[in-house]
């Protein structure tokens, strides 16, 4: 995939662009850009993928409290994995703001995709004051000459999939509905720091602690995952724990993992972290040994899990 930053210098003709911020790039925006592909297959041009960095509610509204997702280089490597040929970054500024819709459409969509065919979700605004939608778009269409597609809400178990959706899934810690929608497991990637050392020394569950890239973290609480490890690419099962280790009164969250049948030293390496089931709350236990007995059950929880388990992973990293 040709990703293209910034629309200065751009040569690209007989397209078929979509445009959105695709947070998650979640299964309503793969349903998207198989619409794209096919289209383009059909008239011999190029998917395109119109998306911006950063994402214009960040530039807009700086008090918004808004978390994504995916950090910008996930999503460029997620579209490049549903085969789209073309994804353009564009360089969200409070002047790009400023663009009416219809001068949008022309002045970049026209002029510098030679646009034939433009599909958006169905609630798909853009430009100044986000006064551009679908029928603007058939109506630019008609002057300009492109076709318009608009494709409705995309559901899953009676839900409209939407980012939001995945961002409140994880929120409430339900990762087995966000990787439902995501159409893979929600992932956290860090280099493993050092930590308290407790887990070795005193609970024999030694853990690999990381600070995520990411902005949403799943709900605190101890789940079962996996665990990829950048410079060996392989992939471990594990138990993490999201959470203040109320146990040993620790102030600040500490993001962790246990890896099941590993034992060598990661400090400094890189990991990722894919979430596959929530176990249980965070609990403040009132002796080591407590909390030893229950991660040893967490353990077992998490084999039942993986037992059964076919979720995707992202490994690309
Ligand atoms: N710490 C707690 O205080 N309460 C817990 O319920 C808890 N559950 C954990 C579950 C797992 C699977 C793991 C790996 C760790 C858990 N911890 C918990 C964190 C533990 O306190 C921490 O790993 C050690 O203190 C080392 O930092
Ligand atoms: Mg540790």
């Amino acid at each position: 995939m040709q990703v293209i930053r910034g629309i200065e210098k751009l040569e690209v003709e007989n397209t078929v662009i979509t445009i959105g911020n695709f947070d998650g790039v979640h299964r309503g925006h793969q349903k998207i850009f198989e619409f794209v592909k096919r289209k383009a297959k059909l008239i011999n041009g190029k998917s395109v993928v119109v998306t911006f960095h950063p994402h214009p509610i960040k530039v807009l509204f700086k008090e918004h409290p808004l978390k994504l997702i995916t950090t910008t280089e996930d999503k460029l490597k997620l579209i490049e994995k549903c085969g789209i040929d073309i994804t353009v970054l564009i360089p969200f500024t409070p002047t790009f703001a400023q663009i009416e819709a219809e001068d949008f459409v022309r002045d970049i969509l026209i002029q510098k995709f030679n646009a034939k065919w433009v599909i958006v979700g169905y609630d798909y605004k853009f430009g100044k004051g986000r006064k551009g939608d679908r029928d603007l778009l058939k109506t630019l269409g008609n002057l300009y000459g492109f076709k318009v597609k608009v494709l409705k809400a995309y559901k899953r178990k009676g839900k409209i999939l939407s980012s939001t959706a995945v961002r409140n899934a994880l929120k409430e810690g339900n990762v087995r509905e966000a990787n439902l929608f995501l159409g893979r497991a929600y992932h956290i990637d860090g280099e493993v720091t050092k930590g308290f050392g407790r887990g070795s020394s005193l609970l024999g569950y030694p853990t690999a602690n990381i600070l995520p890239i990411q902005e949403i973290i799943p709900k605190e609480g101890v789940y079962a995952v996996k665990v990829t490890i950048k410079h060996l690419s392989k992939t471990f099962r594990g138990v993490a724990n999201i959470g203040k280790n109320p146990t040993f009164n620790n102030e600040s969250l500490s993001y962790e993992v246990h890896i099941l049948d590993f034992n060598e030293n990661l400090l400094g390496k890189s990991i990722r972290i894919h979430f596959i089931a929530r176990i249980r709350d965070e609990k403040k236990f009132s002796s080591p040994e407590e909390l030893k007995q229950s991660i040893a059950m967490d353990i077992k929880e998490a084999k039942k899990v993986f037992s059964k388990d076919k979720t995707k992973l992202f490994l690309n990293f």
